[in-house]
């Protein structure tokens, strides 16, 4: 699950937690990064039929298939009537479905942009503009207002990029097209909900090419489990220009996710000479007096603070920044499961608190691994008798635990990380 690369999508969206942790930026407004919905459903996104060839003509045969499914779902059919009225294929939803996967980033290149120092100022002046509203969310959730405005900077840029793609046309056409048609299609009927609902007229019902919606890009599915409407005006408004539903959803989605109020996501830490790199990752939680007895320090030098259980966090392996993550990180992994977008979210939360740029230097003379390079790795780990249990393409705990058992076996440092080296080595 913890995934050190990250692919570049093109939007982002708050997630069940089993979301594809592929990470992506968008390739338009340059200050917008986000996160593909992609395997929300724990699919495996290389599987299921995908035709890639859909008109409108096989969209609405689909549609009529599709009928049945959602009147057992509870959906009426004048709400279907209505939503399906003049329902076109869009080809360019699934153009970018196509491209989302094909690039990979290093965490210290998309940091770099979701945490622009434009990204940052533009938090600070959020907060200040909303900040009756996202102190009486601190007080009702416990989610700090940086936290919140964090998500909605990376999400859509502050509410610049919410998204025009009307909803049900493109997610009918994903699924319809099949990639991931069973996910699809279950956010299809949510949308259907939310528009049967009332919550939003079909004219203002967009979002992004992939159904994530309004300022902090609800997919449907999350809509229906955390929306709120914080304003009391009878609907739960993510869409609109006032951010006020939008904003204390999201707060109401960390809360619900088990955010701990007056405790951070992370910090950067201190690695000590001699470091048992065994200890990194998420499955070892210790705590912080702890590692403090192992020898770790803030990165500022300080004592480390008692958070409760943590563990440290190597983004870029032993060559990179360190963190300490908190049960604070696991509920934003809620939102996305992208070990750089918790990053990306915390580190934002911090800098527009005023906090510093992160201390330790990125090994920015290598580069992520490639999806492609990632399954030969898997594939030559596994030839090697360091077995990753499948041939994904994703860099998760079997993979992790094969890559340190090769370090061991090659006397390297075993942080577990996928680099090119190792590659590399294996070769
Ligand atoms: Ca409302």
């Amino acid at each position: 699950m913890r995934f050190r690369h990250i692919a570049m999508v093109f939007l982002c969206c708050p997630l069940p937690a089993l979301a594809d942790p592929s990470l992506v930026a968008s390739p338009s407004p340059p200050e917008q990064i986000s996160i593909i919905p992609g395997n929300a459903t724990g699919d495996d996104v290389t599987n299921e039929q995908a035709t890639g060839s859909g008109n409108t003509e096989s969209l609405q045969a689909w549609i009529a298939a599709f009928h049945p499914r959602a009147l057992a779902a509870g959906i009426t059919p004048s709400t279907l009537d209505h939503a399906f009225a003049d329902v076109a294929y869009r080809q360019d939803v699934i153009e970018k479905d196509r491209n989302q996967a094909e690039f990979t980033r290093a965490i210290w290149d998309y940091l770099d942009s979701a945490v622009s120092d434009a990204r940052v100022a533009n938090g600070q002046a959020a907060l200040r503009a909303h900040a009756p509203l996202l102190q009486r969310l601190e007080a009702i959730y416990g989610v700090p207002a940086e936290v919140v405005v964090a998500i909605w900077g990376l999400e859509s840029s502050y509410g610049a990029n919410r998204g025009d793609v009307p909803v049900i046309p493109a997610l009918a056409t994903l699924a319809h097209d099949g990639r991931r048609g069973a996910f699809f299609e279950a956010q299809l009927i949510d949308a259907l909900r939310i528009l049967q609902s009332g919550d939003v007229d079909k004219g203002n019902f967009t979002g992004s090419w992939a159904g994530a919606m309004g300022h902090t890009q609800f997919i449907p599915s999350s809509y229906q489990s955390f929306a709120v409407d914080f304003d009391g005006d009878g609907r739960r408004n993510i869409w609109s220009d006032d951010p006020t539903d939008a904003l204390a959803s999201t707060a109401a989605y960390l809360a619900k996710s088990g955010w701990v109020a007056r405790r951070p996501w992370g910090i950067e830490v201190s690695l000590p000479k001699g470091f048992d790199f065994e200890l990194s990752g998420r499955t070892t939680q210790l705590s912080a007096a702890e590692w403090a007895a192992k020898g770790l320090r803030r990165a500022d030098g300080g004592v480390l603070p008692d958070h409760g259980p943590v563990s440290v966090l190597l983004p870029a392996g032993a060559a990179g920044a360190a963190f300490l993550v908190t049960a604070n990180f696991t509920a934003i992994e809620r939102y996305n499961t992208a070990d750089a977008y918790v990053i990306a979210v915390g580190h934002l939360s911090d800098r527009i608190a005023g906090g510093p740029p992160i201390r330790a230097s990125w090994p920015r003379d290598t580069r992520a691994l490639t999806g492609a390079e990632n399954r030969e790795l898997q594939d030559r780990l596994t030839n090697a008798g360091f077995d990753t249990r499948g041939v994904d393409g994703r860099i998760g705990p079997n993979t992790i635990a094969a890559i340190r058992a090769f370090q061991r076996s090659a006397g390297l440092v075993p942080d577990g990380y996928a680099s090119p080296e190792i590659l590399d080595r294996l070769r």
